[in-house]
């Protein structure tokens, strides 16, 4: 949403052809796909480059250790990254291989117009050389005499090379950077980026004598020289496009966003911008580094061999929900941990109880009431609201469906803007609150009792399914971006042809074709293997052996019981009295960034203005339960006084999503705990304090606190 209606070129890096595709490779691909898509929602033209790293020395060593030639090597390991992104649903405009011969003439043109101008020079060197960094270092640059990066063994070599004056734009790039404070993203990346620029830049050496490395671009001026790996690779984003154009004339270069890892900030924050000045070239607009995925709380890397292929997660869980997992799971910038149980919980969660069931409860009542077919309702469409004015029933536009569609339509905004941000996981997130909402209004308005109301009856179910699906269309057409393939089918399944004819405008839907009558859009997946444990030789996680819906995966000493619940602090956002059942209140509870419905006995208990921003203790991984027709999703926390009064127990001043723990019991919180396993770890007041056993409950801001006597229940 950078430049609305604009135009919109992105990059991924291209990857290093002496590895297989892993999740992070995948993640990259996968974010530049959804923010591509994202801006051809907003109507932009787009292009979307990402492709293969094939020379230097990494390389030609894979190729050495496989007994191929390089480009024999290169071309069987581009293929797998190329059918990985087809896999994936990620939609590239070009796919580029450092080994095409426009790329090569290209980077070899470069150079000569910095020959030409006397920007590079040629140098007898003598240095450290590590072999894994392909990176000469200095004396005072080692650690403990070893390769600071990779801790190797470094070589002492002393070799005739040629530089670029990089340290004359020293100055330049530093103003540059402070002119253009969003040039390197996020911003605290920009100030480790000046940090480093504040020690005086060395040049450049960017080549290779071909006696020891031969797998290059030979240099235009030196037939015996290979360029360095770097400097051919980073010119991939300039010689993809060279000379093209967008529809409607414009160049497709400057690239919007060169989307990268943390690990390769300095060459793209500092060698780019150097390289691209020398020739006179305008620069990118944004670097976006992203933090790292992280297993077992280490990079993913095939070095520490704990790769996790996506691929596999493709074909277990679905191209859409590892989609969904990898962008809702990663804060643009910061690290983030990939585990299959994290990934099943968000497919259930998210995915099946929230997206998923909101579509099946309105096919399904619409095809039992309605024939399958939906009335689009307009204030002042015929048919309209007001039919029911000459009876004085309520209109079928009331408060509640105005609140749906004005939640619709800030969404749309608070979501596009959270994108134009680059906080995608947020922009998920205020998309699935708006799915809640659509479940939540079917809750309350019980569209089931509609259906056996006769014509008036059948005409407010039109109405309240109308704004369901209105609603529910529009969160689908926002959520297309992250999972294309099943937002196609969710909004067929509304009666629409494409999500290309799905707009983001409230009563846009025309309602042509009938609904389908029933779809299981995400089913639920019942236990997630281990992935750690699925490890294959070769580094690579192969499918789980157990397929999803066995149970019993975990061979685990057992736990102590209150181990496997999982308390968290959340707010009230609002209290309703629930539609069938007179003890009970539907809650709407505010857990940090989430929302989730749960319905609490305490109408007897508690007035609505008691609960309303009240912060309470809620079990968070209780198995979702259907109480008379409403979903509820977790359980509060409360114990009787003296007088049989109910009180929630009192987390204080713990922040809403916070956890709470039982002293000297490490968490191991169990999906879809039972009631009968929650049961299991009794939970007691004493002292005005809720305890388990021996162990006394605590936010890290202090203690749980309870209105009761001791020996009271919390339950
Ligand atoms: O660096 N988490 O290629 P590369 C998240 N050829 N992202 C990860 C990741 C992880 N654990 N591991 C890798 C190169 N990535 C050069 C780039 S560009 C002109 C040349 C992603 O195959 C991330 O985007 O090592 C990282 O920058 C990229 O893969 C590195 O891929």
């Amino acid at each position: 949403m950078q430049k609305p209606q604009g135009t919109f070129y992105i990059t991924t890096p291209i990857y290093y052809v002496n590895d297989t595709p892993h999740i992070g490779h995948a993640y990259t691909s996968i974010l530049a796909d959804v923010l591509t898509r994202f801006h051809k929602l907003a109507g932009d033209e787009t292009f979307f480059l990402t492709g293969t790293d094939e020379h230097g020395q990494k390389v030609q060593q894979a190729a050495d250790k496989r007994g191929v030639t390089p480009k024999e090597h290169c071309d069987a390991y581009s293929v797998r990254f190329r059918e990985a992104w087809t896999q994936l649903n990620v939609g590239f405009d070009k796919f580029i291989r450092t080994t095409d011969p426009e790329h090569i003439r290209y980077v070899q043109d470069m150079l000569t117009i910095m020959w030409d101008k006397g920007l590079i020079y040629e140098k007898e060197y003598e240095g450290w050389y590590s072999v894994g960094e392909e990176r000469f270092f200095t004396e005072k640059e080692l650690v403990d005499g070893k390769d600071p990066v990779s801790g190797r063994p470094v070589e002492k070599i002393r070799e005739k090379n040629y530089f670029f004056k990089m340290s004359s734009y020293q100055d330049w790039l530093i103003q540059y950077i402070e002119d253009h404070p969003d040039f390197i993203l996020p911003e605290f990346r920009r100030n480790e980026v000046m940090g480093f620029l504040r020690q005086p830049l060395n040049d450049l050496c960017i080549s290779r004598p071909k006696s020891r490395l031969a797998w290059g671009i030979t240099l235009p001026f030196d037939a015996d020289y290979v360029a360095y790996v770097w400097v051919d690779a980073l010119f991939n984003y300039r010689s993809a496009v060279a000379g093209q154009e967008f529809p409607g004339g414009k160049s497709v270069w400057p690239a919007d966003f060169h989307l990268l890892g943390k690990d390769i900030l300095t060459t793209h924050a500092v060698y780019w911008p150097t390289l691209l000045k020398a020739v006179d070239a305008p620069m990118p607009r944004h670097l976006l580094a992203h933090g790292w995925w992280l297993f077992d709380n280490a990079r993913m890397s095939k070095t520490t061999g704990n790769v996790v292929n996506p691929l596999a997660m493709k074909d277990i869980y679905g191209v859409d929900a590892f989609r969904y997992f990898l962008i809702r799971e990663m804060v643009l910038g910061q690290d983030a941990s990939f585990s299959e149980a994290a990934l099943v919980q968000r497919l259930n969660s998210d995915l099946a109880n929230d997206v998923g069931n909101g579509l099946s409860r309105i096919l399904k009542l619409a095809a039992t009431g309605l024939g399958s077919r939906l009335t689009p309702i307009t204030a002042q469409g015929p048919g309209g609201p007001n039919i029911f004015a000459a009876t004085g029933d309520a209109p079928l536009i009331g408060d509640d469906e105005i609140h749906l569609h004005r939640t619709a339509e800030a969404t749309v905004s608070s979501a596009l803007e959270k994108v134009r941000q680059l906080k995608l996981s947020f922009a998920v997130e205020d998309v699935l609150q708006l799915i809640r909402a659509v479940n939540r209004y079917l809750e309350i308005k019980a569209p089931w009792k509609l259906a056996k109301e006769g014509e008036a009856g059948k005409a407010r179910l039109n109405a309240v399914l109308y704004h369901a699906a209105e609603a529910l269309r529009i969160g689908f057409t926002l959520l297309h971006p992250v999972m294309p393939a099943k937002m196609e089918e969710a909004l067929a399944a509304l009666g629409i042809g494409s999500a290309r004819d799905s707009s983001l405008n409230w009563g846009a839907w025309a309602a042509e074709g009938p609904l389908s009558s029933g779809i299981s859009l995400f089913p639920r997946v019942e236990t997630a293997a281990k992935t750690g444990d699925k490890t294959g030789g070769d580094g690579t996680v192969s499918p789980s052996g157990q397929s999803p819906g066995n149970k019993g995966v975990t061979s685990a000493p057992k736990a102590d019981p209150f181990s496997l619940v999982h308390l968290k602090v959340a707010q009230v956002e609002s209290v309703a009295d629930h539609p069938n059942a007179d003890a009970l209140y539907v809650l709407e509870l505010r857990i940090g960034e989430e929302t989730r419905t749960v319905c609490a006995g305490l109408k007897k208990h508690l007035a609505k203005d008691e609960l309303q921003g009240r912060k309470v203790v809620m079990v968070y991984n209780l198995k979702p339960a259907n109480l008379r027709g409403v979903e509820s999703r977790g359980m509060i926390l409360a114990a009787q006084d003296a007088a049989g009064k109910l009180w929630p127990a009192d987390p204080g001043d713990a922040q809403s999503g916070a956890d709470v723990t039982a002293e000297g019991i490490a968490p191991q919180p169990k999906m879809d705990l039972t009631l009968k396993e929650f049961e299991k770890a009794p939970l007691r007041v004493k002292s005005g304090t809720v305890w388990y056993r021996e162990h006394q409950l605590r936010t890290s801001q202090g203690v749980v606190l309870a209105k009761a006597e001791d020996a009271a229940e919390v339950r």
